[in-house]
Order: C-alpha cells, then structure tokens, then sequence
C-alpha cells in the first residue's frame, strides 16, 4: 500500500498536505550530494545553517504556500510565523526542515519534523490534528500519525512511500539517548540517568533528534535533552521539535513530559520557546517525573 491510498480516508487538505511534503521529501533527499556546505547565515537561535537547511526550508515553505492549503506556517529556519493571506485553509503547519543538519557533513541520519493543526498552531499538542517525519537514512521513510495509530513508510526505487509498518506501538527497551553534558546535570536528572545505568540501559545518542527518537520509537526506551545548569529550559524547540515528535511516540503507546508533566499539555508562548525533553516508554517517564516530585 501507498502513503496516498492509506490516507483516503483523511480530510483532503490534510492528506494534500502530507502528500505535498512528502514530494518535497524526495527532493531533499536528492540534495545532500550537492549541498554539502554552510551557508553564511544564522538562524533565531544564533546557530549557523546548512546550506541544506535553507534549502529545505525554502522549498517547504513555498509548496506549503503554493499549494493554498495552508494559512499559517511556522519554521525553525525562521524568526516569525508566516500567515498566507490567500489561503482558505485554516491548517497551520510547523516544520523543522532538516533537523540534525550539522551531522550532515558526517553523513549520519537527519530529518524533516512537522506539526499540523487546525487553526492556532500555538496550541499543545493535545490539541494538534497530527504529525509526521521524514528521515533521510539507508532508508527514507515518512512516519505519520493522525490519532489513527502511527504508520511508516518507505521510499523505494521508483520513488513510492510504500508502507513499512501500520499501528507502531512503542516497545519496552532498554536504551537511553541522554542529550547534554553529564557536568551540568541537575540532581533529579542525575538520579534518573544513573538509575537507569544501574538498570544495563545502553547509551545511543546520535546527535539527531528526529533520529534518536526514531530508534527509542522502535526499539523502546527514553530519549532525554534535560534542563541542565544555566538552562532550565534545556536545549530543543517546543514547537519544532518537542510537541511533533512527543505527540508520535505518545500515539504509539509511549509519553512525553518536560519531566514534571505531560509535554503535550503545554501551550507555547512563542515560535523559539525551549522545553526540557523525556519521550519514550511510559515507564521511563514516570520514573523522572516521579523523581521530580522527591
Ligand atoms: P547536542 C541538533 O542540532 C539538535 O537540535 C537536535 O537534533 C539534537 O538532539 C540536539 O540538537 C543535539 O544537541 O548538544 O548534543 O549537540
């Protein structure tokens, strides 16, 4: 089965919607032999951008606004919320265009995160329609959930997503994808790790969040970027980042929290809002939001 035919039965612009971004998927995907580089800008954040990380956002944003399906769009590549004035649509949409860009030069997995909404797309992810990734590996596949269960996709020689696997559900696994420096670690948080390590939890941490969490998807687990001494807010987008992926593993049986509740019952005040990260198995989560409360 095909990503078009297993959406059928999804309200059209939201299925035109996935079905845009995935073609554009195909595209990024045949950029990363020509767009090695960085380019000479920055974003919000003050990082430097990929070169495919200007790219990707551009090409997204103007099928997005091309196709008038979509009113309001919101990038991580960019400082403001975008509103399409000639759309009839009231979908909002967040992308993260190529997170994980800098390990593009080492040539490890990167990906495309995006939210989807009806209407305010500061809204939490209790509220959201869905969300999807592509993830540029060995494989690209395209993972989506639209509260019908999480299915995957994969990119096969004749350039069809053809479905991998229908109504993921997370595992219990024993890995743990443990962002920040172990020095800066906040006391609950050290508790947590090392519990974990007494537990023969295995480390794999990439650097790549949309590929970490894949793997805790599949594999179970937890993956974690925490507050961490100077910042209590972490490291990861709320918006870009946060809510798409928790919302994935949350709808495949796992959780999300900021490690004191439910992350998907927080509203964003901004596009750049920073948010602590706990997504995996329910078990993992309990576990530091129980210590949080000692
Ligand atoms: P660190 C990539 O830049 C990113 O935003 C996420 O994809 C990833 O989880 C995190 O930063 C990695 O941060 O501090 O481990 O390099």
């Amino acid at each position: 089965m095909n990503l078009e035919t297993h959406l059928a039965g999804q309200a059209e612009d939201v299925k035109q919607v996935i079905l845009r971004i995935s073609d554009v998927a195909k595209t990024i995907r045949g950029g990363f032999a020509t767009r090695q580089g960085a380019s000479d800008a920055s974003n919000v954040y003050g990082e430097q951008q990929a070169a495919m990380d200007v790219w990707a956002d551009e090409l997204l944003i103007s099928e997005l606004r091309d196709s008038g399906l979509v009113r309001y769009v919101a990038s991580e590549e960019r400082p403001d919320m975008l509103t399409f004035q000639d759309s009839t649509s009231d979908l909002g949409v967040t992308i993260d265009p190529l997170d994980g860009s800098s390990l593009i030069g080492v040539n490890l997995a990167v990906g495309t995160i995006v939210g989807i909404y009806r209407g305010n797309l500061l809204s939490p992810g209790n509220e959201m329609l869905g969300a999807m990734y592509i993830l540029y590996g060995p494989l690209t596949t395209l993972t989506y959930s639209l509260r019908e269960g999480v299915h995957e996709f994969a990119l096969n020689d004749r350039g069809v997503f053809c479905l991998q696997e229908e109504n993921i559900t997370i595992p219990e696994g024993k890995i743990y994808a443990p962002g920040a420096l172990r020095r800066d670690y906040l006391p609950a948080h050290r508790a947590f790790i090392e519990k974990l390590e007494e537990e023969g939890y295995k480390l794999r941490y990439s650097g790549s969040f949309v590929a970490d969490v894949h793997q805790i998807l599949h594999k179970g687990g937890v993956f974690t970027y925490p507050p961490f001494a100077g910042n209590e807010r972490g490291k990861l987008r709320l918006l870009f980042e946060a809510i798409p992926m928790g919302f994935i593993v949350s709808q495949a049986g796992g959780s999300a929290s900021d490690g004191r509740r439910d992350l998907l019952s927080i509203k964003p005040e901004e596009v750049t809002q920073r948010v602590p990260v706990y997504i995996g198995g329910k078990r993992e989560i309990e576990l530091i939001v129980n210590m949080n409360k000692e």
